[in-house]
């Protein structure tokens, strides 16, 4: 499929005049909001005020932006220390409208309130993704991003409302359904994480459609979830649309803290709505734009679960420049990594997303892995599985091996870390509805 090139569409914009500001508007805007946010945060949460008042920092020392710095930071330990609600600003019972919670598999879930005012907001900010990818009030946008307590589903939806879009909220799973009425609902836009576009894509195929063919599909807001590359090629291949990348997390917000646009070099944050701040995590001090580091997000304008430098443990870095697009709102690079993602294997340090890239260029094999941690005799072993292209050939002993030793050694040669390489059949990885499960670490077991 042929992509539509800068300049060869009209831009679109949900709210132009914030998000082609100049700076220093930006700047003033940002100061006035952090002014009111620190207010609130010292009145009306005794964290906060605790926090502050250990610094020896009051509310009236925040002047401007340039002040963000004296203030402490947030981790998701203090977040889960304040379950349920000792984080809220306002009394749960009058004004909060909702109440969403990330998954509490290692502790307490971190639960975040939303008056109708943060909910009008994040509609906003995910509406202006919608726009990004060419979409307006006449889209018909199929959200197949899961419905509940994880913020996926429902805020695409008020973004979709705000938008004033037609929405088919399907939340995930139901595969087949979810392909026959995109078909004949004709959905120009597609919401999931990226895993679950490619089974959906996967699904249709094996049903006999070809989508950019028999779809009316344009585009797919993907995020939750770290996505190569090579992935997003083959989404927009199968699937013949621009696949964008959509940030967020349900501590800040939820999907559409920043978003890509067409020309995809970047995610444009929502500064009218959060300071990025990207940190050095052993020193806490800011690293140089363009350098990689921990991003740091405080809240502008929530008003139940407002932050204050929150660490959200993501890795990425501020991309210097103007974009072609013309929104002037700093753009962030796509997230590959967590710094709690980093695996330690026999002490060399790696990242999921680094056996992703490495096995990229080998045409054999699929964007569907899985890594494999295990100890045998107090030694760190790992495995990597990873799916055949339909076409490679299983009956050639000798042709696995040779591939299984070429992965294992292009790894070798850039993680120095040795992997056992097992290629695995086509579809024999379980595939995933919401985000993929990569890592299976069975050391502690
Ligand atoms: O995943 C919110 C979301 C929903 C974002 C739908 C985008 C689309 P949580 O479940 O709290 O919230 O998980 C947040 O997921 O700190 C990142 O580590 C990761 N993450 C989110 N978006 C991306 C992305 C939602 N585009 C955590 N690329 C974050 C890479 C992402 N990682």
């Amino acid at each position: 499929m042929q992509k539509p090139t800068p300049g060869a569409y009209q831009e679109r914009f949900y709210q132009k005049e914030l998000e082609t500001m100049d700076r220093e508007a930006l700047l003033a805007l940002q100061g006035g909001c952090l002014v009111a946010t620190v207010a609130n945060c010292y009145a009306n949460i005794p964290f906060y005020r605790q926090a502050m008042d250990a610094i020896g920092v009051l509310p009236g020392d925040i002047k401007s932006i340039e002040d963000l710095h004296r203030l402490p930071f947030t981790t998701k330990q203090d977040m889960r220390n304040a379950y349920p609600f000792d984080l809220f600003a306002i009394n749960v019972k009058h004004e909060v409208q909702r109440l969403h919670a990330s998954s509490g598999t290692t502790g307490n879930a971190t639960v975040c309130g939303y008056t109708q005012n943060d909910i009008d907001n994040w509609g906003d900010c995910f509406a202006r993704s919608i726009a990004q990818v060419g979409g307006g009030s006449e889209s018909i946008l199929q959200i197949a991003y899961g419905y509940g307590l994880f913020t996926g589903g429902l805020g695409a939806h008020e973004g979709g409302i705000r938008m004033g879009a037609t929405i088919l909220p399907m939340s995930s799973g139901n595969t087949r359904r979810q392909v026959q009425m995109m078909k004949d609902f004709s959905s120009d836009i597609l919401a999931c994480t990226p895993s679950y576009a490619l089974l959906i894509a996967d699904t249709a195929i094996e049903m006999g459609f070809d989508p950019p063919k028999d779809f009316n599909l344009s585009a797919a807001i993907l995020g939750a979830e770290p996505w190569s590359q090579g992935m997003r090629q083959e989404i927009e291949e199968k699937l013949g649309v621009v696949a964008v990348d959509i940030y967020g997390l349900s501590e800040v917000m939820g999907p559409g803290v920043s978003c890509e646009c067409r020309a995809q070099n970047g995610l444009h944050v929502a500064e009218d709505h959060f300071v990025i701040e990207i940190l050095n995590p052993e020193t806490l001090k800011p690293v140089p734009d363009g350098e990689l580091g921990e991003v740091v997000f405080t809240t502008l304008t929530k008003e139940c679960s407002p932050l204050l430098r929150y660490r959200t443990r993501d890795i990425s870095r501020i991309i210097p420049g103007e974009c072609s697009c013309g929104r002037t709102l700093r753009r962030m690079d796509r997230v590959s990594g967590r710094t709690d993602d980093m695996l330690i294997i026999r002490g060399v340090n790696v990242f999921p997303s680094q056996f992703q890239q490495a096995i990229a260029d080998f045409a054999e094999v699929t964007n569907h892995y899985e890594i494999i941690l295990t100890r045998k005799d107090q030694l760190d072993m790992v495995e990597l599985k990873v799916e055949t292209v339909p076409e490679f050939d299983f009956d050639e002993i000798r042709k696995i091996e040779s591939l299984q030793q070429r992965i294992a050694g292009e790894l070798k040669s850039s993680l120095q870390v040795n992997v056992r390489v097992s290629v695995v059949e086509p579809k024999s990885i379980e595939r995933s509805m919401g985000k993929a499960r990569r890592v299976i670490d069975m050391r502690q077991l």
